[in-house]
């Protein structure tokens, strides 16, 4: 029993907590060695669930269990506690960003790649089990390096545009950068409290970081990590709202994001004087310009564009003339062209569309995309020209990630739940049937797919504790070796990511 607990009375979460949880969690519960434990962060991990993981600890991290110390009902108030919201919004701007802000001492910038591998060729694996990064040798799959991540990685990490350096963004809000050439990280910063994703500027200078926790936009220097700026986030009314994710959108030399909690569209210039984020409005009236982009300009000047409803994840065409939204509780998406600023189109989208996880590609002289459901069992694929539905590829569940290449024939996409979550589906991006169907280890998930830069080779992750990452052959789809990996998540290939590959995701 914790010894703060009076015999006899009903468990106080709070005193257990600040008893022995908030020496790595902190007091604030906003995190320190340990993550941040408030509604925003624990996501989906509630009740039950999270009093389990309070009881036996998790394994490989410094969270240990605490069933022999706590009763039932202290671990269950302890539970109710950090799953509360927070009284007060914590204030979070560009004192206490800098205040976290370290570069590594030890670093020092190669002068060339410190290994014999093809830079341009090297993939990332992100392993969520231990907080890892695996620095893959993209040709022999040698692992170059693994380097300690922040708690919690998620979303693609973002390449700048020669390669050389990575940043890796955690839930938790924390960004960090790491020199492949180097192969050592050169330093970290908590650009928000909780974090959706990060995009890089079209020229390399900017990271714009979408926040949940403040209602903010981030934007730090790619070279030191220091804050650029801080962008409150909150609809022409006034409503503070968080972002769904930010995207580079490299052809119009600006950012784009989606608000989830009012309906508009932000574009923020990353050209500090003219150039395409302003020609873009080429095709409005001067007063909807002054409208949309009310006194702002130069850097980082904000845009608004009104949208019919709220969206949660989006996608965009090759010249990001248009944005593909949907708002997932919805029935259709949206195709909304940035240049006039409005909606052009719907389309059938039912089903929670993850638009995040959607490619597109050369299908018969038109382009088509795809976009998995994350509720059921199903791919669409959209004509990008007329907007509409070509096919409803069935598969055998709801899955997450869909990925190709132009060296490949094929779309490679997952199941993420339910009784068929260790399949791999292969669907002729020609024919759009499944051609195949990939069980490489039954009854474990299987997930997300990266390609080498030529796309001979496709690498799978056992989503797993004790997982690894498999590589096949694409042409013969036969598995070529097993890297034992912690529960691998995304990988992503240099290559790939900088040249925006058909077929890989933002
Ligand atoms: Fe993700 C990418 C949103 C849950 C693993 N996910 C993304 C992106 C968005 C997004 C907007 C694109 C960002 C980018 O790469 O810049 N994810 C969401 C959600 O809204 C959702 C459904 C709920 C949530 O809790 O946020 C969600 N995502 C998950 C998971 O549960 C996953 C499977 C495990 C995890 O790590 O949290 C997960 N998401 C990923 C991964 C990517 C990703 C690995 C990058 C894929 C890529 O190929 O780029």
């Amino acid at each position: 029993m914790a010894c703060s607990a009076a015999a006899g009375a009903a468990p106080d979460g709070a005193m257990i907590f600040s008893d022995l949880c908030a020496a790595c969690h902190s007091e604030t519960r906003l995190g320190g060695t340990g993550p941040a434990l408030i509604p925003e962060s624990l996501g989906r991990l509630k009740g039950e669930k999270l009093q389990a993981v309070i009881a036996k600890g998790r394994p490989m991290t410094q969270m240990p269990g605490f069933a022999q110390t706590l009763s039932a009902s202290e671990i269950a108030a302890v539970a109710d506690y950090v799953s509360a919201p927070l009284a007060k919004a914590p204030v979070w701007g560009v004192a206490e960003i800098e205040a976290t802000r370290s570069l590594r001492d030890d670093y020092t910038p190669a002068t060339a790649p410190v290994f014999m591998a093809d830079p341009m060729n090297v993939t990332l694996a992100v392993e969520t089990g231990d907080s890892h990064i695996s620095v893959l040798d993209g040709d022999t799959f040698a692992v170059l390096d693994r380097f300690e991540t922040p708690f919690a990685v998620h979303g693609g990490p973002k390449f700048s545009p020669d390669g050389r350096y990575v940043f890796v963004m955690s839930r938790d809000g924390w960004v960090q950068k790491y020199d492949i050439w180097s192969l050592h990280e050169v330093g970290r910063v908590r650009a928000g409290l909780n974090s959706r994703n990060i995009a890089m500027s079209h020229d390399g200078k900017w990271l714009a970081v979408a926040n949940y926790l403040p209602r903010t936009l981030t934007i730090l220097s790619t070279d030191d990590l220091s804050v650029a700026k801080v962008i409150e986030v909150a609809g022409r009314d006034g409503t503070p709202s968080r972002v769904a994710a930010v995207y580079q959108a490299p052809e119009r030399q600006s950012f784009v994001l989606a608000l989830k909690d009012v309906p508009e569209i932000w574009e923020v210039a990353t050209n500090p004087v003219a150039g395409p984020f302003y020609d873009g409005f080429v095709h409005s009236h001067e007063a909807d310009m002054k409208e949309a982009l009310g006194t702002e300009e130069g850097l980082f000047a904000r845009r608004r564009i009104d949208v019919s409803a709220p969206l949660d994840d989006f996608f965009f065409d090759p010249d990001y003339r248009n944005l593909i939204g949907a708002n997932r509780e919805g029935e259709t998406g949206v195709v909304v062209n940035l240049d006039v600023g409005r909606e052009i189109a719907t389309l059938p989208l039912p089903g929670m569309p993850h638009l995040g996880s959607g490619i597109s590609w050369m299908r018969d002289g038109r382009r088509v995309m795809a976009v998995p459901h994350l509720n059921e069992g199903r791919i669409s694929i959209i004509d990008m020209t007329d907007w509409s539905l070509v096919k409803l590829v069935e598969t055998s569940g709801p899955g997450f990630f869909l990925r190709s290449h132009d060296g490949t024939p094929y779309l490679w996409a997952d199941v993420f739940t339910g009784p068929h979550k260790g399949e791999m589906h292969l669907i002729d991006k020609k024919t759009l049937e499944v051609i195949k169907v990939i069980t490489p280890e039954p009854g474990k998930t299987v997930a997300h797919t990266e390609f080498t830069k030529d796309g001979s080779r496709a690498l799978v992750s056992i989503w797993e504790d004790d997982g690894a990452v498999i590589v096949f052959d694409t042409k013969t789809q036969t598995e070529l070796m097993r890297l034992p990996m912690r529960k691998p998540s995304g990988k992503y290939n240099v290559w790939n990511k900088i040249t925006f590959e058909d077929g890989t995701s933002h």
